[in-house]
């Protein structure tokens, strides 16, 4: 007889609009101009949405000078810094930018804020493509970064009086909530957004759960070890309670000894991760378990983004 055990999914989990949009974006490139495209970084965090398009024809790269000159190159769902394009048309390449829209508009507020004078702080993880990307906005050493309430302590503003925040999509609520009021008490005069930048997606997930801790042994986030995103919801379940949270990219990752009389177990999936390895996960419980499956679901996501026009010409 197998034990019985409930699993709860997270909802919202998984792909969200800017992730659909990128994946999309390299399909629809793939179409219009045949293989191979290239594409700068992986388009998402997820080595099997990244495997899978390169079945496709994509090859994927990590800087623009590994690219010909003749194919398409598409720019990943994290941003680049403005040296890309602007080297990517120095070439005359053709290039498709698949950052996501939210990202974007982080961007759109650095310029904004630095032709208003005020110097940037980034709040991010150093050396993440997103913050890379979104620091390359404006010239070096226009963006401090800072990652902890500590750092707050240590940069030094050209001007306290002329300071603007900025922040990665997809931090923790809680943890940038902490470092924003931090950067307030030390430079009152600081401007930003009302809370932050943190994408709808990012806040949704994180949000299901802690609706989940309270009701579960152990937590699965399903997502890659470079997903930022991913990472924070192990961190989120962590600091809600669940003594056990881990990050698995699939079903064979799940370390079953250490769920082992667990009676309930949670499972989401950070923003880059495709449902396919959601349904692997529960068919590999339901080999071990009597299963009820049962969903926890905080919010209703119905966002959509368009590809840019040069692919709905096509299209
Ligand atoms: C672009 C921006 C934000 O590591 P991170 O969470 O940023 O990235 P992915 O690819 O895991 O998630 C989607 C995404 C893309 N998030
Ligand atoms: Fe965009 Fe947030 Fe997804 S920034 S790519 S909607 S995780």
């Amino acid at each position: 007889m197998k034990p019985s055990l409930t699993l709860y999914l997270a909802a919202p989990r998984g792909f969200c609009a800017g992730v659909d949009r990128a994946i999309k974006i390299v399909e629809m490139a793939l179409e219009k101009w045949g293989a191979p495209v290239y594409v700068r970084h992986e388009i998402v965090h997820n080595k099997y949405v990244v495997d899978t398009l390169r079945d496709k024809g994509a090859v994927f790269v990590e800087e623009l000078d590994e690219c010909p000159t003749d194919r398409p190159v598409i720019f990943s769902a994290h941003g680049v810094p403005k040296s890309v394009p602007a080297e990517a048309e120095r070439r005359e390449m053709i290039y498709v930018d698949a950052t996501c829209p939210l990202v974007s508009k982080v961007h759109k507020e650095a310029e904004r804020h630095s032709e208003n004078g005020h110097q940037m702080v980034m709040i991010g993880h150093a050396g993440h493509p997103e913050v890379l990307g979104t620091m390359g906005q404006l010239p070096e050493g226009e963006v401090l970064l800072v990652e902890t309430v500590e750092d707050v302590a240590d940069i030094t503003p050209r001007d306290p009086e002329q300071l603007a925040f900025i922040t990665q999509t997809t931090l923790s609520v809680d943890d940038t909530a902490a470092i924003v009021a931090a950067l307030q008490d030390r430079f009152p005069a600081i401007v930003g957004p009302a809370k932050e930048d943190i994408c709808y997606a990012t806040t949704n997930r994180q949000a299901s759960v802690k609706a989940m801790a309270g009701q579960i042994d152990a937590l699965l986030v399903i997502g890659a070890p470079n997903s930022s995103n991913s990472r924070r919801l192990v961190e989120v379940g962590r600091a809600a309670g669940c003594a056990y949270a881990q990050l698995v990219q699939r079903a064979d990752d799940i370390d079953w000894r250490a769920i082992e009389g667990a009676k309930a177990v949670g499972v989401t999936a950070g923003a880059s991760a495709p449902e396919v390895l959601i349904d692997e996960v529960i068919v590999a419980f339901r080999d071990r378990y009597d299963l009820t499956v049962d969903q926890i679901e905080t919010a209703r996501e119905d966002i959509e983004f368009k590809v840019p026009r040069v692919l709905r010409e096509t299209a």
